[in-house]
């Protein structure tokens, strides 16, 4: 088993990527280390360049993201972690990997489709190859498993098509290139906006209101539940006729670490929406409150991030250039080694 999974540096992080991604990352770590095998974790720095950005804020933001991924609990003495830009392999390799990626399926890309369309002055052909860089990222590692929410599947299956692809176009009967699994959660998949349930919370997509940070304080936290918008019923349940009240559900599913149901029974007393969103509030504040306390700190001592981000970009390096060499002997490009 060998996980790896990649996050911006883009605007600030949500609730959605914390659930569906980041404590993932940290059980991954977690179960890999364990068991003796590597988690791979990468701050993607080169999928940041292809909507419009600017460059100083760009290094902020990849502060921040490093800051809150350590808070979070990932340990860098018990996984990879690095920064996309400093490891040279996944932008040679996404280019070796575009001649066995079909136009028409980068076409066909959700997250394109909808990105491209948001552009005013220039869809980048960038935003284009963005899941065949992600395919790279992901398939230098010779990764088993990719932690992600909802949203990444389809950049999930077409690298696991791309590695099958390569396979078959240059391996030789040898599986050069390792075809990933998506680990997507059962719940907490895809955490959706609190002011527009029919959407999903996002950095670039969603309504200041509904998008809850990582960061934000408690009050705050309180406020935007306060205000999430629910439905006109006063019924506690799942359903898609409710995405607002089982967007609720889940989160606090996940708080408490038990299954929707079980929320559900546990408000069985309750005297309405209120109390939902008070405890849904109550276990955001739990979760998150840790993460905050241990951020400060560490964003504060960039030479220090520098540093983790450095070691790892050595370590990543090391296993990436083992297979960029395998991958162009199997092309036939560059010298003979
Ligand atoms: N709403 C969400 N619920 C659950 N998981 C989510 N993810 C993103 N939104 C949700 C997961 O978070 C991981 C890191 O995402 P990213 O920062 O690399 O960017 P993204 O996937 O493009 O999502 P963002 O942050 O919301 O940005 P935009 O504006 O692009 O939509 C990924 O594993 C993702 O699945």
């Amino acid at each position: 088993m060998r996980i790896f999974s990649g996050i911006q540096p883009t605007g600030r992080k949500h609730l959605g990527n914390y659930i569906g991604a980041i404590r993932h990352y940290v059980e991954g770590q977690e179960r890999t280390h364990t068991a003796g095998d590597l988690a791979i974790y990468c701050i993607v720095d080169l999928h940041a360049t292809t909507v419009p950005y600017e460059p100083a804020v760009l290094r902020e933001r990849l502060y921040d993201t490093a800051a809150i991924l350590l808070a979070s609990g990932l340990d860098p003495d018990r996984c990879v972690f690095f920064r996309q830009g400093d490891v040279l392999e996944h932008a040679e390799l996404c280019w070796l990997l575009s001649s066995v990626t079909a136009h028409g399926d980068l076409n066909r890309m959700h997250q394109f489709k909808e990105k491209s369309a948001a552009q005013r002055e220039l869809v980048s052909a960038g935003l284009f190859l963005y899941p065949v860089l992600q395919a790279a990222d992901v398939l230098a590692y010779r990764a088993t498993e990719v932690p992600v929410g909802e949203d990444q599947r389809q950049h999930i299956e077409l690298m696991r098509d791309i590695a099958d692809r390569f396979n078959a176009r240059f391996g030789a009967g040898r599986e050069v290139l390792v075809a990933p699994g998506h680990r997507i959660p059962e719940i907490g998949a895809k955490i959706m906006d609190l002011q527009e349930p029919a959407k999903k919370m996002s950095t670039t997509g969603g309504s200041g209101e509904g998008t809850l940070y990582v960061l934000d304080d408690p009050a705050t936290i309180e406020k935007k539940f306060k205000r999430a918008v629910t439905d006109s019923e006063n019924e506690i349940r799942r359903g898609p006729d409710k995405p607002g009240v089982t967007n609720l559900i889940d989160i606090l599913a996940v708080c408490r670490g038990v299954t929707p149901d079980e929320v559900v029974a546990s408000l069985a007393d309750a005297r309405g929406y209120g109390d939902l969103k008070a405890a849904v509030a109550a276990g955001v504040i739990e979760l998150l409150t840790p993460v905050r306390e241990r951020y400060e700190a560490l964003r504060a001592d960039e030479a220090h991030l520098e540093g983790v981000l450095g070691r790892g970009a050595d370590r990543a390096s090391a296993i990436a250039a083992d297979t960029l060499a395998d991958v162009r002997r199997a092309m036939g490009v560059g010298p003979v080694v």
